[in-house]
């Protein structure tokens, strides 16, 4: 399809053409795309829009809400409710799954989001995005919660928006990745980016090294030899970068490469990792997938984790392929206890990983 000229609307009828999901799922990710150009235009008036700073409440997180976070999930919610293409919804923003007004057909998806990433960045004018996931509800009548716990593997579509110097979407429904720019002249996604392809291999790293003490050992493993560059194993230099929005360090690893980690540390040990499995790993991990490249827990497929709770969390590690299996290499020889040069003392120092937090 030409690019700079079909619009996603063309692009997702083409793609769906002739199959079970067709018309549906097409006009549900319509009415994703009319949500975030809402938020959009919310996040880029800034201060000017009075949307800006907290609302001095916590989400189920136990984290602070800004006022866009409840504005963009109000702008999901209200695009989507009304269409009959979804039994239900649910949200980083909200405790338990949304039920539709009793006036709304339901319809066969299931719509999970995080409506605003990265949204402490906001209030310094840091790329944000929004995160969907969309799952068959497969069932008569309202969801449940148990409805939407579903693996990875079972979602029909998934994408973002990413909030930046343009806004843009990038989506899959299983039949490769695809980036779309925002034309506001018009008001329409246009396709720029057809068929992302992520390197097999990088140079660039993308992880919150403050928390290093507190990582898993394989992980500090891996970490220490991107640092040491051309004197150490690896034989050259890695370059690093940490922006603190999930969607945008994913956008740079889908344009040029590179691995993005959220491992589980020992920070708080009830937390096995920071980032949300339904609504944040899961629709990430089969954009990357769909594009070459690999997302994993360290330990497996992010993709194939069979979900306990709506929010729960999920160590995170994606990009590059080859580098993504050099990680899980490490934890296989960590978890067999083969990683010599990890069962010397230094790093057990260095790590306030104790063996009984092993997985
Ligand atoms: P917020 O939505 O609270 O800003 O969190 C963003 C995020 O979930 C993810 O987008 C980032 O990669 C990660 O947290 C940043 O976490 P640190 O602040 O611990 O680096």
């Amino acid at each position: 399809m030409q690019q700079g000229r079909t619009t996603i609307s063309k692009f997702l009828i083409e793609q769906l053409r002739g199959s079970e999901d067709q018309s549906d799922l097409a006009a549900l990710l319509i009415d994703v795309t009319a949500a975030v150009k809402a938020i959009a235009s919310m996040t880029a008036k800034g201060a000017l829009g009075g949307f800006l700073g907290s609302l001095g409440t916590e989400n189920v997180q136990g984290e602070t809400q800004k006022k866009l976070d409840v504005l963009s999930n109000d702008a999901m919610i209200q695009a989507c409710e009304w269409g009959g293409l979804v039994a239900g919804m649910a949200s980083e923003e909200m405790d338990d799954p949304y039920m539709l007004a009793k006036e709304f057909e339901r319809g066969p998806y299931l719509l999970v989001f995080d409506p605003l990433d990265g949204s402490s960045n906001i209030d310094v004018n840091v790329s944000v995005g929004t995160i969907f996931s969309v799952l068959r509800h497969g069932k008569i009548g309202d969801p449940t919660v148990a409805d939407y716990l579903r693996p990875g593997v079972e979602q029909v579509a998934a994408g973002y928006a990413i909030y930046g110097p343009s806004t843009m979407m990038v989506l899959t429904v299983g039949k490769g990745t695809h980036g779309f720019t925002l034309d506001r002249e018009i008001g329409n996604f246009i396709l720029t980016h057809p068929d992302l392809q992520i390197p097999a291999d990088t140079a660039e790293y993308a992880i919150n090294s403050s928390n290093e003490r507190f990582w898993e050992p394989p992980v500090q493993r891996y970490v220490a030899e991107c640092k040491a560059g051309k004197t150490g194993d690896r034989g050259r230099d890695f370059n690093t970068r940490w922006i603190a929005s999930m969607v945008a360090d994913v956008h740079r690893i889908l344009m040029r490469g590179g691995i993005f980690m959220y491992p589980k540390d020992a920070k708080d040990p009830s937390k096995p990792g920071r980032l949300r499995l339904m609504y944040e790993a899961n629709p990430i991990a089969f954009i990357i997938e769909q594009a070459g490249g690999a997302a994993s827990t360290g330990r497996g497929r992010i993709l194939t984790v069979q979900p306990t709770s709506l929010h729960q969390r999920v160590p995170v590690m994606l990009g590059s392929r080859n580098e993504i299996e050099r990680l899980e290499r490490y934890h296989r020889e960590y978890d067999s206890g083969e990683d010599k040069p990890f069962a010397s003392p230094l790093f057990k120092d260095r790590s306030l990983y104790s063996d009984d937090l092993r997985a």
